[in-house]
């Protein structure tokens, strides 16, 4: 199929003012009426246009137009749906289908899971349900009736409130749902089955009651206290925020354990992940627990920002995703502690992000065409669409942001808009010109932005010259400058901000001030700057940029003394960065590494703050990831990487071993279970400290953590101990893995953590253990859980195996993704970035890694999804 093109945008022919809609459930043979009221749409241009409705799979029983049955001569059945020509301006039309949900693997439309019926519409899923003009501007008001056998499913749930129910003359009984809020169709959701019901209730600050449910399978209602009360943060947060209240009197989420993605935003029936509801201390790690709070928010807060604000077509997917990731950013940073929340954030991004935009996946945060948008819920719209927004705010202020944002709520509530509505919204409350701005939106790539400081003591001048310059990506050879605001401040020789004036500034001033770069070069004159200033740039990383022009003097600078705490972090990393990447040259050129003392210092300065910051230590002593040292190599060598990696870790191990001992001892288990800043803290800051002592001394280490793994409370110590045995080939690891999967086997994300660990394990045998775990008889390719924690994560997370010489690795993953594709090709579609950066390695890998993407294309069943992702991984 053609790509399709955003240029090439219509309004859609028919409008669709009401859909009712009566399932008659069964895993085999549901049958679905749909009762449509249409009228043409004006704008659509064509006034004779048929009616084209988008169905795929379903088997079509009945049409009546006006209650008039419609012979075959009048429409015309595709695979891709029915076309109905010459109808009236206004009209019903009835549609009788009938699909099977047991045999739907893809998780797309309405399936089963566990014997229980779910559905995910977004982005065209709702297609496999009914007919319809599935596309996100046609908003209708719907009900849903719902019928099933009342033993099988109890319990009955869609959108919106429910306003009946009753039992049929068979004894099935059934629910009747009216959602007032009119909605696109990506937004629907039905939930059936025996979930037991976790029931609080809200109330709205303008005192409307809301009864809040969270719907698990039997035996994990045990697991949902911090969903339920993250939920109520969200709800509180977003009114105290954003001014935003909830807008029905229910708000449900149903778990379901076999999901594409994390969760999603159906108007008041979100529908989640288990993996992103359910946490017991001794089940969930701490990453996880902050994760479902996050996902928990980041759904609620699409009730507005996605669901009554929805997107006008696909290339807007950011408008509503990269503004809600950006509003459950803030809301993280607001309910715990904003800069180590930052600092998360950024990881996360540079980690994703930045390596999708420099290679041949690039695309800007609202591509121009796409041939299946599935392909596109990416880092770049999602967490590259979030750093837009903030750049906005940073550049228009709080007040006037929360204008532009409530101004943008209310002029396009109930409609579905687009990217230029918001920021015409944010111009209008600000008067600031965003023409230049909107390249952040358009054009594709990491911006490389330099420094160049001098300080003219005689005058007390300091002039700071900044330059920008984009790579090209695939389809933009050239790059116009982008509008790059950088939050900046100067620090002085004692460790002091420094007063200083700009040019155009009426009087100097401390602190932090926004420059905005517009050119590919800009000089900014600072006068009357008493001392020589090292600068600190892009503070709380206020640009999706990567900078350079410090030397190591000016980081070790700002790492001890900047005020803004996301700056010094990333000074203490950019210098250890920078140290690990001398020692990966001196392996490459054959000589030892040399452990730079300074590096050992930072760390010793680090495990001062063990007591006070914790979690800031923790992230201190956490050296920079395989990832971003990749990231800086012009030709990537996973082999150099990983030894300089150990080395360094055990030379710093070595020196400070009695203070890591210390705290990597057992965990207090008599201390009840916090979700505190200190206590996550200590408990990470107990992992890495293992992770150095096992690296200096490796006999200690690995007693240490099997005490640790033997005795930790909560799921992040015990795990944290089994991730570094898992990384030796000894009787220890052997024995660790073997009880904890005799342990915690009959729980399925707990299992996923067990293949995880092993998918991403260091140890010289793993090659071996993936393939035989692939093969293992809890591995289930059905469940896209379980294909992540080993497949995934193994492609993704374990540069060193993965990455293997023989291309073993490589040939594994591209075997099982061509195995998942013919059950799911949507997971199938986003394993293959794995192979993405095969560009960026010495020609013997990137024969093979070309290989296996060739290999795959040459399958002629090869989804569509499948075969979009490996093309352009391919050029
Ligand atoms: N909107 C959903 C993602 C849907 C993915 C469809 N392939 C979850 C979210 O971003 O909140
Ligand atoms: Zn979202």
């Amino acid at each position: 199929a053609a790509p399709r093109r955003l240029d090439e945008y219509r309004p859609p022919a028919f409008l669709v003012d009401t859909v009712d809609l009566i399932f008659d459930l069964d895993p085999a043979a549901t049958r679905v009426r749909a009762s449509l009221t249409l009228r043409r749409n004006k704008a659509h241009g064509i006034a004779d246009a048929p009616l084209e409705l988008d169905g795929e799979g379903l088997d079509l029983r009945s049409v009546l137009l006006d209650g008039e049955a419609l012979g075959a001569n009048r429409y015309a059945l595709g695979d891709h749906g029915l076309t109905i020509r010459d109808v009236p301006d206004e009209f019903t039309l009835d549609t009788e289908v009938i699909i099977a949900p047991e045999r739907n693997s893809e998780l797309s439309g309405l399936y089963v899971s566990g014997g229980d019926f779910f559905t995910q519409c977004e982005a065209e899923g709702f297609r496999r349900i009914t007919f319809f003009p599935d596309r996100p501007d046609v908003m209708a008001r719907y009900t849903a009736t719902l019928i099933a056998d009342p033993a099988r499913c109890p319990l009955l749930l869609s959108n919106g409130n429910p306003v009946d129910r009753g039992t049929l003359p068979d004894g099935r009984h059934w629910a009747k749902w009216e959602d007032p809020h009119p909605k696109p169709s990506y937004l629907f959701a039905l939930v059936a089955g025996d979930l037991v019901s976790v029931h609080d209730a809200f109330v709205t600050r303008s005192g409307r009651q809301v009864q809040l449910g969270i719907h698990v399978r039997r035996g994990d209602e045990d697991k949902v206290d911090h969903a339920m009360a993250c939920l109520k943060r969200a709800m509180r947060w977003d009114e105290e925020a954003f001014g935003l209240e909830y807008d029905l009197d229910i708000f449900n989420i149903a778990a379901v354990s076999d999901f594409n993605m994390g969760a999603m935003e159906n108007k008041g029936l979100n529908i989640f992940n288990t993996a992103l509801v359910l946490a017991r201390p001794d089940t969930a790690t701490d990453a996880d627990y902050q994760r479902i709070d996050r996902v928990i928010a980041h759904e609620y807060f699409h009730n507005w920002t996605g669901d009554r604000v929805t997107c006008r077509d696909w290339f807007q997917l950011s408008l509503k995703e990269g503004l809600t990731v950006f509003r459950d950013q803030e809301y993280g940073a607001a309910t715990t502690d904003a800069a180590l929340s930052r600092i998360d954030d950024v990881k996360m991004l540079r980690a994703r992000q930045f390596a999708e935009d420099a290679g041949p996946l690039a695309h800007p945060v609202r591509p121009a065409a796409y041939r299946k948008i599935d392909n596109f819920y990416t880092a770049t719209v999602y967490e590259k669409g979030a750093e837009v927004v903030r750049m906005i705010r940073t550049i228009i202020g709080h007040a006037a942001f929360r204008r532009g944002f409530d101004r943008y709520i209310a002029r396009n509530d109930n409609s579905a808009a687009t990217i230029e509505d918001f920021v015409a919204a944010m111009r209008e409350e600000s008067g600031f010109d965003f023409s230049q701005f909107m390249r952040w939106y358009e054009q594709a790539g990491t911006p490389q932005l330099r420094f160049e400081g001098e300080y003219d003591a005689a005058a007390r001048r300091y002039t700071l010259t900044l330059r920008q310059m984009t790579a090209p990506t695939p389809g933009q050879a050239h790059k116009e400058p982008f509008l790059i605001p950088v939050a900046m401040g100067l620090i002085g020789p004692d460790g002091a901000e420094l007063e200083a004036r700009l040019e155009g500034e009426a009087d100097a001033h401390r602190g932090t001030r926004v420059l905005l770069l517009r050119a590919a070069e800009q000089r900014f004159v600072f006068e009357e700057v008493a001392a020589p200033p090292v600068p600190s740039l892009l503070r709380g990383f206020s640009a999706p940029v990567k900078l350079s022009g410090h030397d190591t003097a000016g980081l070790a600078h700002l790492a001890a003394h900047d005020t803004d705490g996301f700056s010094r972090w990333e000074a203490g990393q950019e210098y250890a960065t920078r140290a690990l990447l001398d020692a990966i040259a001196a392996l490459q050129r054959g000589e030892a590494v040399a452990t730079d003392p300074a590096l050992v210092a930072a760390m010793a300065a680090a495990l001062d703050l063990a007591q006070e910051a914790p979690a800031l230590a923790a992230r201190i002593l956490s050296l920079p990831g395989k990832d971003v040292l990749a990231d800086r190599m012009a030709v990537i060598d996973p082999d150099a990487i990983h030894e300089a990696l150990e080395t360094s870790r055990a030379a710093i191990g070595r020196a400070l071993r009695d203070r890591f001992a210390a705290l990597c001892g057992a965990e207090d288990a008599s201390a009840p279970f916090s979700l505190d800043p200190a206590s996550m803290g200590r408990r990470a800051l107990g992992n890495v400290a293992l992770a150095y002592l096992m690296a200096a001394d490796p006999a200690a280490g690995l007693d240490a953590a099997q005490r640790r793994f033997e005795t930790a409370p909560t799921m992040t110590g015990r795990l944290g101990a089994l991730a570094l045995l898992a990384d030796t080939a000894t009787p220890a690891r052997d024995a660790a893995l073997a009880a904890f999967h005799a342990r915690w086997r009959g729980d399925a994300l707990v299992s996923d953590k067990w293949f995880r660990i092993q998918a991403m394990a260091t140890a010289p045998d793993t090659l071996d253990r993936v393939e035989a775990l692939t093969r293992h008889a809890d591995f289930d390719l059905r469940n896209p859980n379980r294909f992540r924690a080993l497949v995934q994560a193994f492609g993704a997370g374990n540069q060193r195996w993965f990455h293997d010489a023989s291309g073993r690795g490589y040939a594994l993953v591209a075997r099982m993704i061509g195995e998942v594709d013919r059950v799911n090709r949507q997971i199938a579609a986003r394993c293959i970035d794995v192979f993405a950066s095969w560009q960026r390695f010495d020609p013997a890998r990137q024969a093979l890694m070309r290989g296996a993407l060739d290999a795959l294309l040459a399958d002629p069943a090869l989804s569509a999804n499948a075969r979009e992702m490996a093309e352009r991984a391919r050029a």
